[in-house]
């Protein structure tokens, strides 16, 4: 299993409706390193950059207009196989339909408020950790408890 970095960002939904310490959370008590992290009021010129690959989709507007309309938290998680461990700890894109347990399946209901975004991929994950953070933004440090996390 390889270190790698993936991107998340808790949405405007999860910020209004009080999650963001429930979601960090989650990510802390399962080993996950947070190396980067801030609130942010997104533009439109952000919102578009990073849903670009839906440009033209029936759900790109509201999708932007969702994301821009009230902050939303972005960070950058590190740890062994991430990627996929914290994509899996997401859920499925839609809430109606992720497993219980996951954070979409747990406190969403519908498919446009879906809680919280993580990269799917590799090269999506660089994407995005380099259209939200610049490399100094991002901390390189040891956690006490790294260790007891592998051999
Ligand atoms: P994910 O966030 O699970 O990677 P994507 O990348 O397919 O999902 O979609 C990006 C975002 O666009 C989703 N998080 C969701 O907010 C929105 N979205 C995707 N598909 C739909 C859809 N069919 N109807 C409404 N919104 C959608």
């Amino acid at each position: 299993m390889q270190k790698e970095q993936t991107f998340a960002m808790i949405k405007p939904d999860a910020v209004q409706r009080g999650f963001i310490g429930e979601i960090i959370s989650r990510f802390e008590k399962k080993g996950i390193k947070i190396v980067a992290m801030k609130l942010v009021v997104v533009d439109r010129k952000l919102a578009e950059k990073h849903y670009a690959v839906h440009k033209g989709k029936p759900f790109f507007e509201p999708t932007v207009k969702y994301i821009t309309s009230s902050p939303v938290v972005a960070m950058v998680l590190e740890g062994l196989n991430v990627i996929e461990m914290v994509r899996g700890m997401t859920g499925t894109t839609d809430p109606q339909k992720a497993a219980m347990g996951t954070i979409r399946g747990d406190y969403g209901q519908f498919i446009g408020r879906n809680i919280i975004h993580a990269s799917d991929g590799k090269e999506t994950a660089s994407f995005e950790i380099n259209l939200w953070f610049t490399p100094k933004d991002i901390a390189d440090y040891r956690r006490i408890d790294e260790k007891w996390l592998t051999e």
